[in-house]
C-alpha cells in the first residue's frame, strides 16, 4: 500500500482564516510516519528536565514530576511534514506553551527559540511562532502516550509550521536574541517553514 493518498479527500477544505486546509504540494495520509535523524532514543534520560534557558527572567528546570503536574491541554490539528505528507485530526496532550511562557517570562530582548532534544537535534524558531494558540509540549497523541519514534515521551508540537520544528525528545527551550540555524536549517530546510507558503528548502 502507497504510504501518501493520491489526492486529498476533500481538496477545497478551508480552514477558519482562508486558507486551505491542505497546504500547497502536500498530500494526506493516514499514516503517522516516522521521520527521525538520531537512532530512536530508548527512555527518558535519567536526569532529564525540562530546561527554561537564555533571556528569560526565571529559568526553568524542572523534573518530570514537576513538568506532569503542569495544567494540561488537549487539542485536535493537522501536521505537515516537509517531505509533503500531512496528517489530519491528530488529538494532543500536553502542557501548552504558554504554561511554559508564563513561569519562565521572556525578557524583552528574547525573539528567538532554539528547541534542544537530548538526542542533539535543534531547531529554531522566533518567539511569536512558539508564543500561539495551539503550540503545546506534548506526551500523548490519540489519546496514547507519545511512542518513543514519534518523540515520546515529550516532544514539541508547533503545526502551523513543517513538522521539523516540532522537536522530538525536548529537553530545552533556549531565548535568543539572535537567531541561530538549527539542525535541519543548516542543512538545507527553510528557516521559516510556512507549509502555505512553501517554504520548504533554501
Ligand atoms: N529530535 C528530532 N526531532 C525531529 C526530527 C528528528 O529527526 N529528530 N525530525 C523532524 C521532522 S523532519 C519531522 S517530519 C517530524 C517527524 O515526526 P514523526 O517521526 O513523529 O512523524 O519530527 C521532527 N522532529
Ligand atoms: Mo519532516
Amino acid at each position: 500500500m502507497s504510504l501518501f493518498g493520491k489526492k486529498p479527500a476533500t481538496p477545497t477544505e478551508k480552514r477558519p482564516d482562508g486558507l486551505d486546509r491542505l497546504p500547497p504540494g502536500q498530500y494526506l495520509t493516514q499514516k503517522w510516519p516516522v521521520l527521525s535523524y538520531e537512532q530512536t532514543p530508548k527512555q527518558l534520560p535519567a536526569n532529564w528536565r525540562l530546561k527554561v534557558t537564555g533571556l528569560v527572567e526565571n529559568p526553568l528546570e524542572l523534573t518530570w514530576d514537576e513538568f506532569l503536574a503542569l495544567p494540561r491541554t488537549t487539542l485536535t490539528g493537522d501536521i505537515h511534514c516537509v517531505t509533503t505528507w500531512s496528517r489530519y485530526n491528530n488529538t494532543w496532550e500536553g502542557v501548552h506553551i504558554r504554561e511554559i511562557l508564563q513561569r519562565a517570562k521572556p525578557l524583552p530582548t528574547a525573539k528567538f527559540v532554539m528547541a534542544h532534544s537530548w538526542t542533539g537535534y535543534t531547531t529554531n524558531l522566533p518567539l511569536e511562532k512558539l508564543d500561539d494558540d495551539d503550540v503545546m509540549i506534548v506526551i500523548k497523541h490519540d489519546g496514547q502516550d507519545i511512542t518513543p519514534e514519534h518523540g515520546g515521551p515529550v516532544r514539541l508540537l508547533v503545526p502551523k509550521l513543517y513538522f521539523y520544528k516540532s522537536a522530538k525528545w525536548l529537553y530545552g527551550l533556549e531565548f535568543m536574541e539572535q537567531d541561530r540555524p538549527g539542525f535541519w536549517e543548516q542543512r538545507g530546510y527553510s528557516n521559516s517553514a510556512d507549509p502555505w507558503k512553501e517554504e520548504r528548502y533554501w
